[in-house]
């Protein structure tokens, strides 16, 4: 044989062994005694599944994305560097004191679990993907092989399908989306296989709580937030892309069909269905029960490659109705707020609305949800990407116009609410309007209750919450000004001050106008995959995460944009 032929046969051999090995990676099952494939894929199932569900064989990992341009926003490496080390400080508390539960009560030194049916990794899924992002290698490490030898979802008792969804589905799923290790796709499998239990056929919403172990559903008065109804479609949209599996997206999208046909005109959305898919007469705000499904609407229409304009249509008629109802300012120092609107008379409710000046922390992740809609799918021309900051007139249309400055006024309006005694900003707030109009000197917001007996009311607690910093690292990612990085340090600097316990870990403060604080025993499992992540990032080199290749679902676990490889939306007309 002549010495080219041989040389072509070798590198087509090393070819034929490269593309093998590509496709075939190797992935061990967890040791764990109580999880195998049977679990996640049961028998009598995948007769089934083969025939209904799987629609073509799971996907790949991707190859790995074009070289980006240079980046123009360099880490701050001390800032990001103290953001690391409060995340060791809080994890090594967990670890040494609670390891594998679900929460961790730093002050009382233990752990305790959710559901009843022992614990299913909150912490520990929800954590992961922050120590991949900053390269906490040992502590990435000793979490991954819990979640390999000790987590399991078998089992019996109730747990919160909206909190097991965006914690440990979400988690999960980044985990995979970072590392591409089979280990999380197949827990999230199993994970997501039992959850689908939780969708009634009849109305197509999810149930508030599913039983991991027996498969079986409850909602306490039959109904569920829309918040809880729709706040898994990322989730399980992506495990459908990962697995193959359309059940997953079926069941998710279906929910979106159900909300859209019980609309109402104004575009928002109360707080309460019934089980039956209608509203139900309650309160419409963007802070707790309400607040995710504004945050789904948009980031839906990112996560599929802006390729479902059904999604926008929903998002922009929502946020008509938020500007034309819900956007307020203060009548002396004109601070942007969300206020609530409370629901008048019994039966023709649903079309007279009593506003009312009261926010929670928790709507501030409208802020950078604004900022970041107006830039990726209010644009003029969607195939070129909006500048850093976006030149509004040549680049955003009339929407995104209009919601990037409200985003940005609404976020100042949010970081006047961290001028307390601590810089922490409470659990809600009450805006003054022109009947309680603020005094020299004074705030022009107060804690409803504060200071009225030595209990400190439910409002004046900071309970890490991420919301404000959430914004604040989108509005720095959008927009390069280092001004937003100040804020960042400053809400970074008063948690290491207030919340930051001697022994380890950090609290929840009671009163965050009260020094010195006093603390609550608990440790939120979103202190470490959203609050210390949105810092970090907000610190460290933009290439760290590419905001035009993920989305990030509400527990701030970063999923990727992709257009669906074989699956057919059904939901697509608006009505
Ligand atoms: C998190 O669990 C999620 O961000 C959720 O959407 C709202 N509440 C907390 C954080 O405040």
């Amino acid at each position: 044989m002549r010495r080219r032929t041989i040389q072509y046969l070798v590198l087509l051999a090393v070819f034929g062994l490269s593309i093998h090995l590509y496709f075939n990676q190797s992935f061990s099952l967890p040791s764990n005694p109580d999880w195998s494939l049977d679990d996640y894929w049961p028998d009598k199932e995948r007769g089934q599944a083969a025939h209904e569900d799987v629609v073509r064989p799971p996907t790949r990992p991707p190859p790995p994305p074009p070289p980006k341009a240079p980046n123009s926003l360099p880490a701050d490496v001390e800032k990001r560097d103290a953001v690391v080390a409060a995340f060791k400080y809080a994890w090594s508390a967990y670890e040494r004191d609670a390891m594998g539960a679900d929460e961790y009560h730093p002050i009382s030194h233990h752990g305790s679990n959710l559901g009843g049916g022992g614990g299913i990794g909150y912490t520990v899924v929800d954590a992961l993907d922050t120590m991949l992002l900053m390269g906490l290698d040992e502590e990435y490490q000793r979490a991954r092989t819990w979640v390999e030898e000790k987590l399991t979802f078998d089992r019996q008792g109730y747990y919160s399908m909206f909190e097991t969804t965006i914690r440990v589905l979400g988690g999960l799923l980044s985990a995979y989306h970072l590392t591409h290790d089979d280990l999380y796709k197949h827990h999230a499998a199993d994970l997501g296989d039992r959850l689908l239990s939780a969708f009634d056929p009849d109305s197509g919403l999810p149930a508030a709580s599913v039983n991991l172990a027996s498969k079986t559903a409850t909602s306490v008065g039959g109904g569920v937030s829309i918040s809880e109804a729709t706040t898994l479609q990322l989730e399980f949209r992506y495990l459908a892309e990962i697995t193959g599996r359309v059940a997953f997206w079926r069941k998710a999208e279906r929910v979106m069909q159900v909300v859209n046909k019980a609309r109402l005109p104004n575009g928002l959305a109360p707080i309460n269905m019934n089980g039956d898919g209608t509203f139900a007469r309650s309160t419409i705000r963007l802070g707790s029960n309400g607040d995710s499904y504004y945050e789904y609407l948009l980031k839906q229409y990112i996560q599929t490659n802006r390729t479902e304009p059904v999604y926008l249509q929903m998002y922009a008629d929502a946020m008509d109705g938020v500007h034309e109802h819900l956007v307020l300012k203060t009548p002396t120092k004109e601070l942007t707020y969300i206020a609530e609107l409370l629901p008048l008379g019994t039966t023709d409710w649903k079309s007279s609305w009593a506003p009312q000046p009261k926010q929670e922390h928790l709507a501030c992740f409208l802020a950078g949800s604004l900022m970041l809609g107006a830039t990726t799918s209010h644009l003029l021309d969607p195939s070129k990407p909006a500048s850093v900051p976006p030149r509004l007139q040549e680049e955003l249309n009339a929407d995104g116009r209009r919601d990037w400055e409200t985003g940005k006024a609404f976020l100042d309006g949010c970081v006047d609410t961290l001028k307390t005694e601590t810089g922490l900003s409470p659990e809600g707030v009450t805006f003054r309007t022109l009947e309680t109009k603020a005094k020299e000197g004074e705030r022009d917001w107060y804690i409803k209750g504060a200071g009225k007996s030595s209990n400190p009311p439910y409002d004046a607690r900071y309970m890490l919450r991420p919301e404000i910093a959430e914004s604040i690292f989108l509005a720095y990612r959008l927009t390069g000004d280092a001004k937003y990085r100040g804020h960042a340090w400053d809400l970074f600097s008063a948690i290491e001050k207030h919340c930051k316990l001697p022994e380890g870990g950090y609290a929840t403060v009671l009163d965050v106008d009260k020094v010195p604080v006093k603390h609550l025993d608990k440790q939120e499992t979103f202190f470490l995959s959203e609050t210390l992540k949105y810092l970090f990032l907000t610190f460290a080199d933009e290439d760290v995460l590419d905001l035009s290749r993920v989305v990030f679902n509400t527990e701030a676990h970063p999923l990727p944009i992709f257009t669906p490889t074989d699956i057919k939306p059904l939901f697509t007309k608006y009505s």
